[in-house]
């Protein structure tokens, strides 16, 4: 660790880092990764392509013309990467397995060579004393898959399923912790509706429909895992979500906080936990000429219990159910959901760093969905960071971010949301999707020329933090 900075995070409020510690010393810390942003080596050891590998190649896809080919060179260096995981302190760390490294092309049989990858950092990891937590689905869909409809066809559910129960069958000795999906918000809407993310189709309807199939596959590999386990383990989703507040206390604004809130969480939560869709959803879709493909039993599988729920935050909202001229439908008729400029600071992404809105999300998820223990599976930020002649990048900006999310999640377990863990968002700077290697999330920089690995201020502090809390405040 750099020796320059002796006093991290020095110019915090004292009040905030009260708040920190007031968190139980059993809280579990941990970083987290994913596949495709880190790990490179595409081609290797029998991996076939993702959608993110052929998405990136599309011309104005991704900033920069930037692809996951090399990306942190993660595959090669994974032991190194382990060390630093220890070095900071953390006790678990969240990283997800490549579907096309385990089972080219989606289908059959497990692909040892790629299997083997992530057998030796689960053994890596064991041995320098950290929990491993593996995300089954972060993204990176075999190709073939997509060829054959993608999510929004209903086979890949139980593709999906099959896939999972390879790497469970290998790795469930020696890991307890696993997350189905991460964020199936992101691969619906951002891949199917919005054609930001791999694979880049532009139809609503489509991403209705692997909305609904996400959480089948969800449901389906749980209870599978579930049923093969030999010892405890704990099996969960991960979902991302925000706090919308209305612009004004006026109808439109509180109907645009509806629909973004039925769209972004209840559309999930709802089913997982409930067994049913909620019904202004439904309607709304309707309205809209699109339905969810739900079939017989298919609620009883994705209400499968699970045992922790994944949260990832990263801001808050204000919404407007009115355009600037007032009108509460757009051109092609739908209804007007639209984001208010705030002046409050924003991340490197544009997005507005609103902690507050963190507490009253979990205080909130513990009230509408109780019995289900959260983690924090991703929190952090994007800032435009200037490194030193060694590399070293003193974020203040990252680390007071930090710093304010931990006291706000340390406020929401204070009012008594049942939250067992944080895990920041991300060990390294990397494969940022669409903005490419330009938005750097790592608490750990990376310089892409060498692949030096250097921790930032923010590391420096979490790690001191963390002894803190541990130590009990
Ligand atoms: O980098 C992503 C991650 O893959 C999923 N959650 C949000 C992060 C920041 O955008």
């Amino acid at each position: 660790m750099n020796p320059t900075a002796t006093t991290p995070g020095g110019h915090l409020a004292p009040r905030l880092l009260d708040t920190i510690a007031s968190l139980p010393s059993s809280f579990r810390w941990g970083v987290a990764t994913s596949s495709y942003q880190i790990e490179g080596a595409v081609a290797e050891d029998g991996r076939t392509p993702s959608i993110w590998d052929t998405f990136s190649r599309v011309p104005g896809a991704v900033a920069g013309g930037d692809h996951g080919d090399v990306a942190c060179d993660h595959y090669h260096r994974m032991p190194q990467d382990v060390a630093l995981i220890k070095d900071l302190g953390v006790d678990t760390y969240r990283f997800s397995v490549a579907w096309p490294r385990v089972q080219p092309g989606g289908r059959g049989p497990v692909n040892p060579a790629g299997l083997a990858f992530y057998d030796r950092l689960v053994d890596e990891l064991l041995a320098a004393g950290i929990d491993p937590w593996v995300t089954l689905y972060h993204w990176d869909l075999p190709q073939e898959l997509e060829d054959a409809g993608g999510w929004p066809a209903r086979d890949t559910a139980y593709r999906f399923a099959d896939y999972s129960m390879l790497v469970f069958d290998a790795l469930s000795d020696r890991v307890d912790t696993w997350t189905t999906l991460n964020e199936p918000w992101c691969s619906a809407m951002l891949g199917y509706a919005y054609g930001a993310h791999a694979p880049g189709r532009r139809d609503f309807g489509a991403a209705v429909s692997a909305v609904h199939h996400l959480l089948l596959g969800h449901g389906l590999a749980t209870q599978r895992m579930r049923a093969a386990a030999t010892r405890p383990i704990q099996l969960g989703i991960t979902l991302n979500m925000s706090t919308a507040t209305p612009a004004t206390d006026s109808q439109p604004d509180r109907e645009a906080v509806r629909r973004s809130d039925g769209l972004g969480t209840r559309i999930y939560l709802d089913p997982l936990r409930h067994g049913r869709y909620p019904a202004d959803v439904v309607a709304d879709l309707a309205e809209q000429g699109v339905s969810l493909p739900v079939q017989d039993g298919d609620l009883d599988i994705i209400s499968a219990p699970i045992d922790v729920l994944g949260v990832n935050f990263y801001f808050g909202q204000v919404l407007s159910g009115t355009d600037e001229d007032g009108n509460t439908r757009d051109a092609q008729g739908a209804p007007v959901v639209r984001e208010v400029p705030l002046d409050v600071p924003r991340t490197a992404m544009g997005w507005p760093i609103m902690p507050e809105g963190f507490t009253e999300l979990l205080v909130r998820l513990s009230r509408d969905y109780p019995g289900l223990p959260m983690v924090i599976t991703e929190n952090g930020a994007a800032f435009d960071d200037t490194a030193d002649d060694n590399g070293f990048v003193c974020d203040d900006d990252r680390t007071n971010y930090l710093a304010q999310h931990l006291a706000a999640v340390a406020v929401a377990h204070r009012q008594g949301a049942d939250i067992r863990g944080y895990f920041a968002w991300s060990l390294l700077d990397n494969f940022e999707w669409a903005y490419g290697y330009d938005k750097r999330f790592g608490i750990v920089r990376v310089d892409y020329e060498t692949q030096a690995r250097t921790p930032k201020q923010s590391a420096l502090w979490l790690r001191d933090t963390i002894k803190r809390v541990r130590a009990g405040g």
